[in-house]
Protein backbone atom coordinates (compact mmCIF):
# COMPACT_ATOMS: atom_id res chain seq x y z
CA UNK A 1 0.00 0.00 0.00
CA UNK A 2 1.21 3.36 -0.81
CA UNK A 3 0.55 6.72 1.53
CA UNK A 4 0.09 10.25 0.95
CA UNK A 5 -1.02 13.06 2.42
CA UNK A 6 -3.88 14.04 -0.18
CA UNK A 7 -5.20 11.67 -3.11
CA UNK A 8 -6.04 13.35 -6.29
CA UNK A 9 -8.25 12.45 -8.98
CA UNK A 10 -7.72 14.34 -12.29
CA UNK A 11 -5.32 15.82 -14.01
CA UNK A 12 -6.99 18.82 -15.40
CA UNK A 13 -6.44 22.47 -13.94
CA UNK A 14 -7.79 21.91 -10.58
CA UNK A 15 -6.17 18.94 -9.62
CA UNK A 16 -2.53 19.57 -11.29
CA UNK A 17 -2.62 23.59 -9.62
CA UNK A 18 -3.80 22.00 -6.65
CA UNK A 19 -0.93 19.30 -6.64
CA UNK A 20 1.27 22.50 -7.22
CA UNK A 21 0.16 25.23 -4.40
CA UNK A 22 0.20 21.93 -1.95
CA UNK A 23 3.79 20.97 -2.69
CA UNK A 24 4.82 24.75 -2.38
CA UNK A 25 3.07 24.73 0.90
CA UNK A 26 5.23 21.62 2.01
CA UNK A 27 2.43 19.09 1.57
CA UNK A 28 2.63 16.05 -0.33
CA UNK A 29 0.09 14.47 -2.97
CA UNK A 30 -0.52 12.07 -5.84
CA UNK A 31 -2.68 12.54 -8.30
CA UNK A 32 -4.34 9.75 -10.23
CA UNK A 33 -5.10 10.57 -13.81
CA UNK A 34 -7.56 8.04 -16.27
CA UNK A 35 -6.11 9.29 -19.42
CA UNK A 36 -2.06 9.22 -21.09
CA UNK A 37 -0.10 12.31 -20.72
CA UNK A 38 -0.70 13.23 -24.04
CA UNK A 39 -4.08 13.30 -24.33
CA UNK A 40 -4.48 15.32 -21.17
CA UNK A 41 -1.31 18.15 -22.65
CA UNK A 42 -4.01 17.82 -25.74
CA UNK A 43 -7.30 18.51 -25.34
CA UNK A 44 -8.57 21.70 -26.46
CA UNK A 45 -10.97 23.64 -24.12
CA UNK A 46 -10.59 27.06 -22.63
CA UNK A 47 -9.20 29.90 -23.33
CA UNK A 48 -9.86 33.14 -21.91
CA UNK A 49 -7.96 33.25 -17.96
CA UNK A 50 -9.62 35.72 -15.22
CA UNK A 51 -7.03 38.03 -13.73
CA UNK A 52 -6.96 36.35 -10.34
CA UNK A 53 -6.29 33.24 -12.31
CA UNK A 54 -3.30 34.57 -14.34
CA UNK A 55 -1.95 35.98 -10.94
CA UNK A 56 -2.27 32.81 -9.40
CA UNK A 57 -0.26 31.25 -11.82
CA UNK A 58 2.42 33.74 -11.39
CA UNK A 59 2.51 33.96 -7.89
CA UNK A 60 3.39 30.30 -7.41
CA UNK A 61 5.93 30.18 -10.18
CA UNK A 62 3.93 28.49 -13.50
CA UNK A 63 3.77 32.07 -15.21
CA UNK A 64 6.88 32.05 -17.13
CA UNK A 65 5.58 30.82 -21.10
CA UNK A 66 2.47 32.38 -19.94
CA UNK A 67 3.95 36.18 -19.67
CA UNK A 68 5.42 35.31 -23.25
CA UNK A 69 2.82 33.75 -25.12
CA UNK A 70 -0.27 34.69 -23.97
CA UNK A 71 -2.51 37.49 -25.68
CA UNK A 72 -3.37 40.27 -22.78
CA UNK A 73 -6.38 41.94 -24.30
CA UNK A 74 -7.65 45.28 -22.95
CA UNK A 75 -11.25 44.15 -23.05
CA UNK A 76 -14.13 42.30 -26.02
CA UNK A 77 -16.11 43.41 -29.13
CA UNK A 78 -20.24 42.70 -28.28
CA UNK A 79 -21.08 42.81 -31.96
CA UNK A 80 -25.08 42.95 -32.89
CA UNK A 81 -27.30 44.81 -35.44
CA UNK A 82 -24.46 45.10 -37.58
CA UNK A 83 -22.22 47.10 -35.52
CA UNK A 84 -18.91 46.77 -33.18
CA UNK A 85 -19.40 47.68 -29.70
CA UNK A 86 -15.55 47.60 -27.47
CA UNK A 87 -16.20 46.96 -24.15
CA UNK A 88 -12.47 48.25 -22.48
CA UNK A 89 -12.38 45.94 -19.58
CA UNK A 90 -9.20 47.29 -18.24
CA UNK A 91 -10.59 50.49 -17.94
CA UNK A 92 -13.81 49.54 -16.26
CA UNK A 93 -12.07 47.43 -13.77
CA UNK A 94 -8.98 49.37 -12.85
CA UNK A 95 -6.53 47.65 -14.53
CA UNK A 96 -7.41 43.95 -14.84
CA UNK A 97 -7.35 42.65 -18.76
CA UNK A 98 -8.67 39.50 -20.42
CA UNK A 99 -5.78 37.08 -20.63
CA UNK A 100 -6.26 34.55 -24.30
CA UNK A 101 -3.89 31.71 -23.17
CA UNK A 102 -4.93 27.87 -23.77
CA UNK A 103 -5.92 25.61 -21.27
CA UNK A 104 -3.81 22.95 -22.45
CA UNK A 105 -0.82 25.44 -22.24
CA UNK A 106 -1.71 25.71 -18.60
CA UNK A 107 -1.82 22.12 -18.23
CA UNK A 108 1.90 21.62 -20.18
CA UNK A 109 3.32 23.88 -17.42
CA UNK A 110 1.61 22.52 -14.64
CA UNK A 111 2.69 19.24 -15.59
CA UNK A 112 6.24 20.59 -16.14
CA UNK A 113 6.66 22.04 -12.93
CA UNK A 114 5.03 18.77 -11.03
CA UNK A 115 7.47 16.52 -13.03
CA UNK A 116 10.39 19.09 -12.17
CA UNK A 117 10.12 18.76 -8.75
CA UNK A 118 9.81 14.89 -8.39
CA UNK A 119 5.75 15.10 -7.69
CA UNK A 120 4.37 11.92 -8.57
CA UNK A 121 1.45 12.11 -11.62
CA UNK A 122 0.01 8.25 -12.55
CA UNK A 123 -1.48 8.74 -15.55
CA UNK A 124 -3.44 6.16 -17.18
CA UNK A 125 -4.87 5.15 -14.15
CA UNK A 126 -8.16 2.79 -14.39
CA UNK A 127 -10.95 2.05 -12.31
CA UNK A 128 -9.99 4.84 -9.66
CA UNK A 129 -12.24 4.33 -6.81
CA UNK A 130 -12.66 6.50 -3.22
CA UNK A 131 -12.97 4.00 -0.25
CA UNK A 132 -13.58 4.18 3.16
CA UNK A 133 -14.53 8.00 3.36
CA UNK A 134 -15.96 7.33 6.81
CA UNK A 135 -12.53 6.34 8.30
CA UNK A 136 -9.95 7.49 9.88
CA UNK A 137 -7.68 7.46 6.84
CA UNK A 138 -9.68 6.88 3.20
CA UNK A 139 -8.21 5.08 0.54
CA UNK A 140 -7.77 5.82 -3.26
CA UNK A 141 -8.01 1.88 -5.17
CA UNK A 142 -7.04 1.98 -9.11
CA UNK A 143 -5.45 -0.06 -11.60
CA UNK A 144 -2.38 0.96 -13.45
CA UNK A 145 -0.44 -1.29 -16.15
CA UNK A 146 -2.61 -4.40 -14.64
CA UNK A 147 -2.02 -4.18 -11.03
CA UNK A 148 -4.31 -2.75 -8.56
CA UNK A 149 -3.05 -0.88 -6.31
CA UNK A 150 -4.29 1.41 -3.24
CA UNK A 151 -3.02 4.91 -2.13
CA UNK A 152 -3.77 5.76 1.97
CA UNK A 153 -4.34 9.50 2.11
CA UNK A 154 -5.41 11.80 4.62
CA UNK A 155 -7.35 13.35 2.88
CA UNK A 156 -9.47 12.89 -1.21
CA UNK A 157 -9.56 16.04 -3.61
CA UNK A 158 -12.35 14.70 -6.45
CA UNK A 159 -10.85 16.87 -9.21
CA UNK A 160 -11.54 14.54 -12.28
CA UNK A 161 -14.08 17.12 -13.91
CA UNK A 162 -18.14 16.50 -14.93
CA UNK A 163 -17.49 12.91 -15.89
CA UNK A 164 -15.68 11.69 -13.04
CA UNK A 165 -16.40 9.85 -10.30
CA UNK A 166 -15.90 11.48 -7.09
CA UNK A 167 -19.06 13.33 -7.00
CA UNK A 168 -20.56 9.54 -7.24
CA UNK A 169 -18.74 8.77 -3.95
CA UNK A 170 -20.67 11.01 -1.72
CA UNK A 171 -24.49 9.40 -1.07
CA UNK A 172 -26.69 10.56 -3.35
CA UNK A 173 -29.17 11.23 -0.36
CA UNK A 174 -26.40 13.92 0.78
CA UNK A 175 -26.02 15.26 -2.32
CA UNK A 176 -28.76 18.27 -4.02
CA UNK A 177 -27.61 19.06 -7.85
CA UNK A 178 -29.18 22.18 -9.03
CA UNK A 179 -28.73 21.78 -13.11
CA UNK A 180 -30.42 24.00 -16.57
CA UNK A 181 -29.73 22.19 -19.72
CA UNK A 182 -29.47 24.92 -22.54
CA UNK A 183 -31.34 23.89 -26.02
CA UNK A 184 -28.26 24.24 -27.76
CA UNK A 185 -24.39 23.84 -28.20
CA UNK A 186 -21.59 24.99 -29.52
CA UNK A 187 -20.11 24.10 -32.93
CA UNK A 188 -15.85 24.88 -32.36
CA UNK A 189 -13.58 25.07 -34.73
CA UNK A 190 -9.72 25.71 -35.21
CA UNK A 191 -8.35 27.50 -38.11
CA UNK A 192 -5.05 27.51 -39.40
CA UNK A 193 -5.08 31.66 -40.18
CA UNK A 194 -3.65 34.91 -39.24
CA UNK A 195 -6.35 36.62 -36.06
CA UNK A 196 -9.50 38.41 -37.58
CA UNK A 197 -9.56 40.62 -34.77
CA UNK A 198 -7.31 42.09 -32.33
CA UNK A 199 -9.84 41.12 -29.47
CA UNK A 200 -12.63 38.59 -29.03
CA UNK A 201 -15.57 39.04 -30.55
CA UNK A 202 -19.38 38.01 -28.83
CA UNK A 203 -21.85 38.20 -31.71
CA UNK A 204 -25.34 37.96 -31.16
CA UNK A 205 -27.72 37.41 -34.38
CA UNK A 206 -30.73 36.28 -35.27
CA UNK A 207 -29.33 32.72 -36.77
CA UNK A 208 -27.87 32.50 -33.58
CA UNK A 209 -24.74 33.26 -31.79
CA UNK A 210 -20.71 33.22 -32.97
CA UNK A 211 -17.09 33.92 -31.22
CA UNK A 212 -14.12 34.90 -32.15
CA UNK A 213 -11.55 33.79 -30.10
CA UNK A 214 -7.67 33.06 -30.78
CA UNK A 215 -5.25 30.44 -29.74
CA UNK A 216 -1.71 31.76 -31.46
CA UNK A 217 -0.68 34.49 -33.88
CA UNK A 218 -1.07 31.29 -36.91
CA UNK A 219 -4.28 29.17 -35.04
CA UNK A 220 -7.82 30.63 -34.66
CA UNK A 221 -10.42 29.15 -32.07
CA UNK A 222 -14.18 30.18 -33.39
CA UNK A 223 -17.67 28.69 -32.23
CA UNK A 224 -20.84 29.13 -33.51
CA UNK A 225 -24.24 28.09 -31.57
CA UNK A 226 -25.75 25.13 -32.95
CA UNK A 227 -28.09 22.00 -32.18
CA UNK A 228 -26.60 19.74 -29.37
CA UNK A 229 -27.94 16.64 -31.17
CA UNK A 230 -26.03 18.06 -34.18
CA UNK A 231 -23.31 15.74 -36.16
CA UNK A 232 -19.89 17.26 -36.89
CA UNK A 233 -20.04 15.29 -40.33
CA UNK A 234 -23.37 17.70 -41.05
CA UNK A 235 -20.75 20.52 -41.10
CA UNK A 236 -18.52 21.05 -44.05
CA UNK A 237 -15.77 23.97 -44.41
CA UNK A 238 -18.40 25.60 -46.21
CA UNK A 239 -21.37 25.53 -44.35
CA UNK A 240 -19.40 26.88 -41.57
CA UNK A 241 -17.57 29.79 -42.90
CA UNK A 242 -20.75 31.07 -44.43
CA UNK A 243 -22.73 30.60 -41.21
CA UNK A 244 -19.63 32.34 -39.45
CA UNK A 245 -19.74 34.88 -42.41
CA UNK A 246 -23.52 35.30 -42.04
CA UNK A 247 -23.83 35.98 -38.29
CA UNK A 248 -20.80 38.03 -38.20
CA UNK A 249 -20.92 40.66 -40.72
CA UNK A 250 -21.33 43.88 -40.41
CA UNK A 251 -22.59 47.18 -41.91
CA UNK A 252 -18.97 47.80 -43.04
CA UNK A 253 -18.00 44.15 -44.62
CA UNK A 254 -16.16 42.27 -42.54
CA UNK A 255 -15.81 38.60 -42.29
CA UNK A 256 -13.36 36.68 -40.79
CA UNK A 257 -9.83 35.05 -42.05
CA UNK A 258 -10.73 31.25 -43.77
CA UNK A 259 -8.18 28.90 -43.91
CA UNK A 260 -7.84 25.15 -43.18
CA UNK A 261 -10.35 23.85 -40.37
CA UNK A 262 -7.76 21.69 -38.64
CA UNK A 263 -10.78 20.75 -35.77
CA UNK A 264 -14.86 20.60 -35.27
CA UNK A 265 -16.10 19.90 -31.99
CA UNK A 266 -19.90 19.96 -30.95
CA UNK A 267 -20.15 21.10 -26.93
CA UNK A 268 -23.38 20.74 -25.24
CA UNK A 269 -24.20 23.27 -22.46
CA UNK A 270 -25.30 23.14 -19.39
CA UNK A 271 -25.82 24.88 -15.84
CA UNK A 272 -24.73 22.24 -12.66
CA UNK A 273 -24.14 22.63 -9.01
CA UNK A 274 -23.41 19.69 -6.36
CA UNK A 275 -23.86 21.06 -2.96
CA UNK A 276 -22.41 20.29 -0.98
CA UNK A 277 -19.01 20.07 -2.29
CA UNK A 278 -17.38 18.37 0.73
CA UNK A 279 -18.54 14.97 2.44
CA UNK A 280 -16.03 14.23 5.19
CA UNK A 281 -12.82 13.66 4.02
CA UNK A 282 -13.76 14.22 0.54
CA UNK A 283 -13.29 17.40 -1.34
CA UNK A 284 -14.84 18.27 -4.74
CA UNK A 285 -13.15 20.96 -6.82
CA UNK A 286 -13.52 22.14 -10.20
CA UNK A 287 -15.76 20.62 -12.77
CA UNK A 288 -16.47 17.85 -10.33
CA UNK A 289 -18.67 19.83 -8.23
CA UNK A 290 -19.91 22.06 -10.89
CA UNK A 291 -20.22 23.15 -15.02
CA UNK A 292 -21.43 26.08 -16.52
CA UNK A 293 -22.12 26.76 -20.14
CA UNK A 294 -19.15 28.31 -21.44
CA UNK A 295 -20.15 31.25 -22.57
CA UNK A 296 -18.46 33.22 -19.39
CA UNK A 297 -15.43 31.73 -19.74
CA UNK A 298 -15.57 30.65 -16.54
CA UNK A 299 -14.88 26.77 -15.62
CA UNK A 300 -11.44 26.56 -15.12
CA UNK A 301 -11.44 29.87 -13.20
CA UNK A 302 -13.73 28.49 -10.89
CA UNK A 303 -11.55 25.51 -10.30
CA UNK A 304 -8.55 27.60 -9.43
CA UNK A 305 -10.90 29.73 -7.11
CA UNK A 306 -11.91 26.25 -5.74
CA UNK A 307 -8.07 24.71 -5.49
CA UNK A 308 -6.52 28.24 -4.28
CA UNK A 309 -9.09 27.80 -1.29
CA UNK A 310 -8.53 24.16 -0.44
CA UNK A 311 -5.03 24.74 -0.69
CA UNK A 312 -5.13 27.36 1.83
CA UNK A 313 -7.37 24.92 3.83
CA UNK A 314 -5.00 21.93 4.21
CA UNK A 315 -2.04 23.90 4.76
CA UNK A 316 -3.66 26.05 7.78
CA UNK A 317 -4.47 22.18 8.93
CA UNK A 318 -1.36 20.69 8.38
CA UNK A 319 0.48 23.82 9.94
CA UNK A 320 -1.25 25.07 12.78
CA UNK A 321 -3.97 22.08 13.25
CA UNK A 322 -7.18 24.42 12.13
CA UNK A 323 -10.02 22.52 10.59
CA UNK A 324 -11.61 25.89 10.26
CA UNK A 325 -10.44 26.73 6.46
CA UNK A 326 -11.65 22.99 5.95
CA UNK A 327 -15.17 23.39 6.91
CA UNK A 328 -15.66 26.49 5.80
CA UNK A 329 -14.45 24.93 2.25
CA UNK A 330 -17.66 24.60 0.85
CA UNK A 331 -19.78 27.29 1.67
CA UNK A 332 -17.10 29.53 0.61
CA UNK A 333 -16.32 28.25 -2.79
CA UNK A 334 -20.42 28.03 -3.63
CA UNK A 335 -20.70 31.77 -2.72
CA UNK A 336 -18.40 32.65 -5.74
CA UNK A 337 -19.58 29.44 -8.06
CA UNK A 338 -22.89 31.04 -8.22
CA UNK A 339 -22.14 34.53 -8.79
CA UNK A 340 -20.20 32.40 -11.97
CA UNK A 341 -23.24 30.69 -12.65
CA UNK A 342 -25.70 33.58 -12.32
CA UNK A 343 -23.11 35.61 -15.47
CA UNK A 344 -22.68 32.20 -17.34
CA UNK A 345 -26.53 31.87 -17.58
CA UNK A 346 -26.94 35.25 -17.85
CA UNK A 347 -24.10 35.64 -21.08
CA UNK A 348 -25.72 32.55 -22.43
CA UNK A 349 -29.36 33.76 -22.50
CA UNK A 350 -28.06 37.42 -23.59
CA UNK A 351 -26.36 36.01 -26.71
CA UNK A 352 -28.30 32.71 -27.51
CA UNK A 353 -31.35 32.22 -29.35
CA UNK A 354 -33.44 29.57 -28.58
CA UNK A 355 -36.29 28.12 -31.00
CA UNK A 356 -38.70 29.22 -28.15
CA UNK A 357 -37.77 32.64 -28.22
CA UNK A 358 -40.26 34.92 -29.80
CA UNK A 359 -39.91 38.20 -31.66
CA UNK A 360 -40.53 39.60 -28.18
CA UNK A 361 -37.20 38.06 -26.91
CA UNK A 362 -35.34 39.25 -29.28
CA UNK A 363 -36.42 42.54 -28.94
CA UNK A 364 -35.55 41.95 -25.11
CA UNK A 365 -32.23 40.87 -26.01
CA UNK A 366 -31.40 43.95 -28.38
CA UNK A 367 -32.07 46.26 -25.65
CA UNK A 368 -30.35 44.55 -23.23
CA UNK A 369 -27.17 44.70 -25.61
CA UNK A 370 -27.50 48.39 -26.19
CA UNK A 371 -27.94 49.01 -23.05
CA UNK A 372 -24.96 47.19 -22.23
CA UNK A 373 -22.72 49.38 -24.72
CA UNK A 374 -23.95 52.62 -23.73
CA UNK A 375 -24.15 52.11 -19.81
CA UNK A 376 -20.80 52.78 -17.95
CA UNK A 377 -22.45 51.02 -14.87
CA UNK A 378 -23.61 48.25 -17.27
CA UNK A 379 -20.83 48.20 -18.64
CA UNK A 380 -18.54 48.03 -15.70
CA UNK A 381 -20.81 45.22 -13.86
CA UNK A 382 -20.10 43.01 -17.62
CA UNK A 383 -16.69 43.37 -17.18
CA UNK A 384 -16.17 43.20 -13.78
CA UNK A 385 -17.48 39.46 -13.68
CA UNK A 386 -15.70 38.97 -17.22
CA UNK A 387 -12.32 39.73 -15.69
CA UNK A 388 -13.29 38.18 -12.43
CA UNK A 389 -14.49 38.62 -9.16
CA UNK A 390 -12.46 39.25 -6.15
CA UNK A 391 -11.53 35.78 -4.39
CA UNK A 392 -13.65 35.10 -1.16
CA UNK A 393 -11.03 34.82 2.18
P1 LIG B 1 -11.19 18.65 -16.28
O1 LIG B 1 -10.41 19.62 -17.07
O2 LIG B 1 -12.32 17.97 -16.91
O3 LIG B 1 -10.16 17.61 -15.69
C1 LIG B 1 -10.59 16.43 -15.06
C2 LIG B 1 -9.53 15.38 -15.24
O4 LIG B 1 -9.91 14.21 -14.52
C3 LIG B 1 -9.71 13.07 -15.34
N1 LIG B 1 -10.63 12.01 -14.89
C4 LIG B 1 -10.27 10.96 -14.14
N2 LIG B 1 -9.08 10.60 -13.63
C5 LIG B 1 -9.03 9.45 -12.91
N3 LIG B 1 -10.12 8.66 -12.68
C6 LIG B 1 -11.34 9.00 -13.17
N4 LIG B 1 -12.40 8.24 -12.93
C7 LIG B 1 -11.43 10.19 -13.94
N5 LIG B 1 -12.47 10.82 -14.56
C8 LIG B 1 -11.96 11.92 -15.13
C9 LIG B 1 -9.98 13.55 -16.75
O5 LIG B 1 -9.35 12.72 -17.70
C10 LIG B 1 -9.39 14.96 -16.71
O6 LIG B 1 -8.02 14.98 -17.09
O7 LIG B 1 -11.79 19.37 -14.96
P2 LIG B 1 -11.20 20.56 -14.06
O8 LIG B 1 -9.77 20.32 -13.68
O9 LIG B 1 -12.20 20.80 -13.01
O10 LIG B 1 -11.15 21.83 -15.05
C11 LIG B 1 -12.33 22.39 -15.55
C12 LIG B 1 -12.09 22.98 -16.92
O11 LIG B 1 -11.51 21.99 -17.74
C13 LIG B 1 -13.38 23.50 -17.57
O12 LIG B 1 -14.17 24.14 -16.61
C14 LIG B 1 -13.08 24.49 -18.71
O13 LIG B 1 -12.51 23.83 -19.82
C15 LIG B 1 -14.37 25.21 -19.14
N6 LIG B 1 -14.14 26.13 -20.27
C16 LIG B 1 -13.63 27.38 -20.06
N7 LIG B 1 -13.28 27.77 -18.81
C17 LIG B 1 -12.71 28.99 -18.63
O14 LIG B 1 -12.42 29.34 -17.47
N8 LIG B 1 -12.43 29.84 -19.68
C18 LIG B 1 -12.75 29.51 -20.96
O15 LIG B 1 -12.46 30.25 -21.89
C19 LIG B 1 -13.40 28.25 -21.19
N9 LIG B 1 -13.73 27.87 -22.43
C20 LIG B 1 -14.44 25.72 -21.57
C21 LIG B 1 -14.24 26.63 -22.65
C22 LIG B 1 -14.93 24.45 -21.84
C23 LIG B 1 -15.22 24.08 -23.14
N10 LIG B 1 -15.71 22.77 -23.36
C24 LIG B 1 -15.04 21.89 -24.22
C25 LIG B 1 -16.67 22.23 -22.44
C26 LIG B 1 -14.53 26.27 -23.95
C27 LIG B 1 -15.06 25.00 -24.20
C28 LIG B 1 -15.43 24.68 -25.61
C1 LIG C 1 -12.03 30.01 -26.17
O1 LIG C 1 -11.12 30.67 -26.72
O2 LIG C 1 -12.03 28.78 -26.17
C2 LIG C 1 -13.13 30.73 -25.48
C3 LIG C 1 -13.13 32.11 -25.44
C4 LIG C 1 -14.17 32.78 -24.80
C5 LIG C 1 -15.19 32.06 -24.22
C6 LIG C 1 -15.19 30.68 -24.26
C7 LIG C 1 -14.15 30.01 -24.89
O3 LIG C 1 -16.21 32.73 -23.63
Amino acid sequence: MDTTQVGIIGAGPAGLLLAHLLRLAGIESVVLESRSRADVEGTIRAGVLEQGTVDLLRESGVGARLDREAFFHRGVYLRFDGRTHHIDMEELTGGKKVTVYAQHEVIKDLVAARLEAGGAIVFEAAEVRVEGLDRERPALRYTHQGETRTLSCDFVAGCDGSHGIARHSIPASLVTRYERVYPFGWFGILVQAPPSSDELIYASHERGFALVSTRSPTLQRMYLQCDPADSVQAWSDDRIWSELRARLATHDGWAPKEGPIVQKVIVGMRSLVAEPMRHGRLFLAGDAAHIVPPTGAKGLNLAAADVRMLARALERFYKAGSRGGLDRYSDVCLKRVWKGQRFSWWLTTLLHRADTDTSFDRKRQLAELDYLVSSRHAAASFAENYVGLPFEE
